[in-house]
């Protein structure tokens, strides 16, 4: 494998560069370090459960869970532990191999913290990888969520430092830089993207990627959301961004962050099969699985398995540090429902080869 070392001091014109090369150059050159690095045919697969919904003192202005505009979610309190592990285990069996828990805070509260340490101690203990985003962390409590043994930490710039007072009021870049730190500090995994089409220029795209390519060591999780548009939030009626645009970032993303997962993530409902494809050509390799994100709504379960079998792709099974799959049962359970996705069993080669088996 070549192993060419990771860079650092990206500078926007670099960015602009990778950006503006003749869409098939930036398409080839992005599926070419994807090879270098992952199996081309293999996505991750996670599943997102609100644990705490709507409500929330921040005014991001593309989310439909702030308490500052009325977009008619009910809002929910902490669920109970039972009801998120239950959550979990079906998770398990549609065949996510990582289980995202959100809330809708500015940061957790301390009274908080021991209901969603004892979530993560239970639904690792079901052999699934564990990710929170809660907010902004302090150090103190970052290590309390990594001693627990959560797995990854998300918490997005969203999008370039200039860009972002247009679209956060309520905390800064600066904020957002520092709960990452604190993240990476206490030695968890760190998922970091941003979202597209909220009215950005192309140098906000780039500046965004710039950030997160720039951090002291990139994100293992870096996940791309075309804005969900959500009646009532303030960028409902934002102007749709060329899907070519939102392809070329990806490919951008994973050039600049050659071993890191990058998520297709919000926004693939409207997208049809072929964009979506074109996505994973470019080098996306991980996707929120199951019928709902947080909030709003994500492609059928069955639409994924089907868009999988379509194109040869197979679950990515989870792997211990060393490389071996330790949860080859999950990406089989995937296999079952796949295989029952059109009501007949068949045999599924890829899906063997995915677990190892
Ligand atoms: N409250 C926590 C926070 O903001 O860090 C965690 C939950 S928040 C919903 C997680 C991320 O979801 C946000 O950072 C944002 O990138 C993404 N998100 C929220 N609403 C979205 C939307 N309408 N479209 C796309 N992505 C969205
Ligand atoms: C991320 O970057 N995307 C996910 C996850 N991190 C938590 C959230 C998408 C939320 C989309 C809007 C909603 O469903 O409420
Ligand atoms: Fe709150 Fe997170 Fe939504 Fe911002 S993105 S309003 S912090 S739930």
């Amino acid at each position: 494998m070549n192993q060419v070392a990771l860079k650092h001091d990206w500078t926007l014109e670099d960015v602009r560069a990778l950006f503006d090369q003749p869409f098939n150059d930036l398409i080839f050159q992005a599926q070419t370090v994807h090879r270098q690095h992952f199996d081309p045919n293999e996505v991750q697969v996670s599943t997102l459960l609100s644990i705490k919904t709507g409500a929330c003192p921040e005014d991001c202005k593309y989310c439909p869970q702030s308490g500052h505009y009325n977009t008619g979610l009910e809002k929910e309190k902490l669920l109970e532990i039972e009801k998120v592990v239950a959550e979990a285990q079906q998770a398990r069996k549609q065949g996510a191999t990582r289980f995202c828990m959100g809330a809708a805070w500015r940061s957790p509260q301390e009274r908080d913290m021991p209901y969603v340490i004892e979530m993560v101690r239970q639904v690792k203990a079901l052999g699934l990888e564990t990710c929170m985003t809660l907010g902004m962390l302090d150090s103190g409590q970052a290590q309390e969520l990594a001693d627990a043994g959560l797995d990854y930490y998300n918490h997005n710039l969203d999008t370039s430092e200039s860009y972002y007072e247009q679209i956060i009021t309520t905390r800064t870049y600066a904020d957002r830089l520092e709960t990452l730190q604190n993240v990476r500090d206490a030695g968890m995994k760190v998922c970091a993207g941003g979202i597209l089409g909220m009215g950005e220029e192309a140098n906000d795209r780039a500046g965004l990627l710039m950030r997160l390519a720039n951090l002291p060591a990139h994100p293992e999780s870096v996940p791309i959301n075309m804005l969900v548009k959500v009646a009532g939030t303030p960028l409902e009626s934002a102007e749709d961004l060329d899907p070519f645009e939102f392809v070329r970032t990806v490919a951008v993303a994973r050039i600049m962050m050659p071993r890191s997962h990058v998520r297709l993530s919000a926004g693939r409902e409207t997208m049809n099969e072929q964009l979506q494809s074109l996505c994973f050509l470019a080098g996306a390799n991980s996707i929120f699985y199951g019928e709902k994100l947080l909030t709003t709504p994500n492609p059928e379960a069955h639409q994924d398995r089907q868009l999988f079998e379509k194109l040869g792709i197979r679950p990515e099974a989870r792997r211990a540090p060393e490389g071996t799959p330790v949860s080859a049962g999950i990406s089989d359970q995937f296999h079952d429902a796949m295989a029952s996705a059109d009501g007949s069993v068949r045999p599924c080669e890829a899906m063997s080869a995915a677990t190892g088996s």
